[in-house]
């Protein structure tokens, strides 16, 4: 029933930020998904007899994948495959359900934020048995072994029928296909205050999901709906489609502008969220005030105890490097520890195994906390509504309250897509060169107080990462950070991250760009941004 067949190595399956993505021409050449699985299983020891945890966020590609995983399980000895009804397993929950059944790991199918469709992008992660995204030292043991795989194993059996929640055999093997938001939606309800959200939402505040035709849509409708009893078609989008609808379901300003206006507008909902492609993303606007992710993270780690789940408080904080330091306020005033790791949901995994941290954030609309270990967009929609509930207020009120407690650190990314490869790469290569004599440098009445390539050792397992970002750090806390994507598929994007802390709650409402106009200008001059890649602005601003 096992087949042994004979493939040839691809050298492209170096694993990026989060997992291989590829266009799906790419993943549908011939083996090529099926050697990536190999190679994860040949990097992998004890798991016969164990559980792996399967599921995707249903884009194009996805059950076609599901099917693969399954059978090379089986062929490589797991004892069992929990997988999610209809293929469909949001990143946050397929974390849950690998710690809650303690399986041996899992395999996430999911390109995230990009679009889906049979030309565009698909993404296969593996992650460990704690729930979190495989660490560095196991992505580069796969990479190594994609580099001179020769054959890989798989059962010869029929397909599944994923449709069907139900225990099934499959060469020896259990399948097990499960509920994917049950479990997922009694941990929320677990850790935030139901019944205080439900009276919030029946004394009218009113609040609207856009799920972005991605994973979410059944986990918002099962929480947001039934059980917190919002109005029908409170959840948009809410059908979890192959290509998204045909959009990017990336939550930010950009792609999820309908909802921001919407919000915006006269007579809007007080609320609106939406979430990504697998749901580990999300972005938060209240009616007048879209809440920036480095301040959401500042903002739920002050206010943690709202929550049931974090009554006793918070370990600690993590965020990564390009994110602001508006959390670092937080857990000074706290008395907390605050670590800054490389930018990936992975570095964050350690610090929360060792209870030194419960939250983490990413600037890139990504919070989450040691519930599980990626992070979580609709805990943090739920978070926010919990606050709002508890502290009668409305989003815009403890934004602006907490600003002036703590000072504003106005933020922003500009992205530039799709830029030439090599043009990207040089950019970063004379930024490394200029590092030594940026020191003291004076760009009008910025003086540069430090300026390095940022390098991270994790303090649990001493595991060091380098070329983490550029950074060109101002006397008086501003900065300027650069990185090239580790997620793209297409060219390179450069990402350029600007922050300028602001302590007078007199200069809170500037306009973002206009606040941060002068650091925008020097990160043009230091980079040589518009000269090296031919742009004459960035493709995205959040
Ligand atoms: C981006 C974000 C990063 C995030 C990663 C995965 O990576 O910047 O913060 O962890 O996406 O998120 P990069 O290398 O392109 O900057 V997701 O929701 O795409 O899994
Ligand atoms: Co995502």
């Amino acid at each position: 029933m096992i087949r042994t067949v004979p493939t040839a190595p691809y050298k492209d399956q170096k694993p990026g930020t989060s997992g291989l993505r590829k266009k799906v021409p790419v993943f549908a050449q011939e083996n090529y998904a099926e050697n990536f699985i190999q190679s994860i299983f040949d990097s992998l020891e004890g798991f016969a007899g164990q559980a792996l945890v399967v599921g995707g966020d249903g884009r194009y590609y996805n059950r076609e994948v599901i099917q693969k995983v399954l059978k090379m399980a089986a062929a490589a000895g797991f004892g069992k495959v929990m997988v999610g009804q209809g293929g469909i397993l949001s990143t946050p929950a397929a974390s849950h359900v690998i710690r809650k059944y303690k399986a041996f790991g899992g395999i996430i199918l999911s390109a995230s934020h990009n679009p889906g469709g049979p030309t565009e992008d698909f993404g296969i992660k593996y992650n460990i048995g704690n729930g979190g995204p495989a660490p560095e030292k196991i992505t580069e043991a796969i990479f190594e072994r994609s580099r001179i795989i020769e054959e890989y194993r798989i059962a010869d059996a029929a397909d599944i029928d994923l449709d069907t929640v139900g225990s099934f055999d499959l060469a020896g093997m259990t399948v097990e296909v499960i509920d994917p938001v049950a479990d997922y939606a009694a941990l929320m309800e677990e850790l935030f205050d139901f019944a205080a959200i439900r009276d919030l939402i029946s004394g009218g505040f009113r609040v609207v999901i856009d799920s972005m035709g991605a994973v979410t849509g059944p986990y918002a409708r099962e929480i947001l709906e039934k059980r917190l009893g919002a109005p029908e078609g409170s959840v948009r989008n809410a059908t979890p489609l192959p290509d998204f609808g045909g959009h990017h379901p990336d939550p930010n300003l950009v792609h999820a502008k309908e909802l921001y206006d919407d919000v915006m507008s006269a007579d809007g909902p007080d609320f609106g969220a939406a979430s990504d492609g697998d749901g580990d993303r999300n972005m938060v606007v209240g009616k007048g005030m879209f809440v920036t992710p480095s301040d959401s993270l500042a903002i739920i780690a002050a206010n943690a105890r709202c929550a049931p789940g974090y009554a006793d408080g918070i370990a600690g904080i993590a965020r990564s490097m390009p994110t602001s330091a508006a959390a670092d306020r937080v857990a000074e005033k706290l008395g907390l520890g605050m670590y800054e790791t490389p930018t990936g949901w992975k570095y964050f995994g350690n610090l929360m195994d060792a209870g030194k941290v419960t939250v983490c954030g990413e600037e890139s609309f990504g919070t989450g906390s040691s519930h599980v270990r990626e992070k979580d967009g609709l805990w943090a929609i739920l978070f926010w509504l919990n606050i709002v509930a508890v502290r009668k207020e409305s989003v815009a009120e403890i934004v602006r309250k907490h600003w002036a407690e703590y000072g504003r650190n106005y933020y922003s990314r500009h992205d530039y897509e799709e830029v030439d490869t090599d043009a990207a790469n040089g950019l970063m290569d004379a930024l490394r060169d200029k590092l030594a004599s940026l020191h003291g440098q004076s760009f009008g009445d910025l003086k540069v107080e430090a300026a390095d390539d940022f390098a991270y050792t994790d303090p649990i397992d001493g595991s060091v990462s380098t070329k983490q970002g550029i950074r060109v750090l101002f006397e008086g806390g501003s900065r300027v950070v650069f990185r090239l994507s580790g997620t793209g598929t297409s060219g390179a994007t450069l990402r350029l991250y600007v922050e300028r802390y602001e302590p007078d709650a007199a200069r809170h409402d500037v306009e973002t760009q206009a606040a941060l106009a002068d650091l925008i200008s020097v990160a043009d001059e230091i980079a040589e941004i518009a000269k090296r890649t031919g742009r004459d602005g960035p493709t995205v601003v959040t």
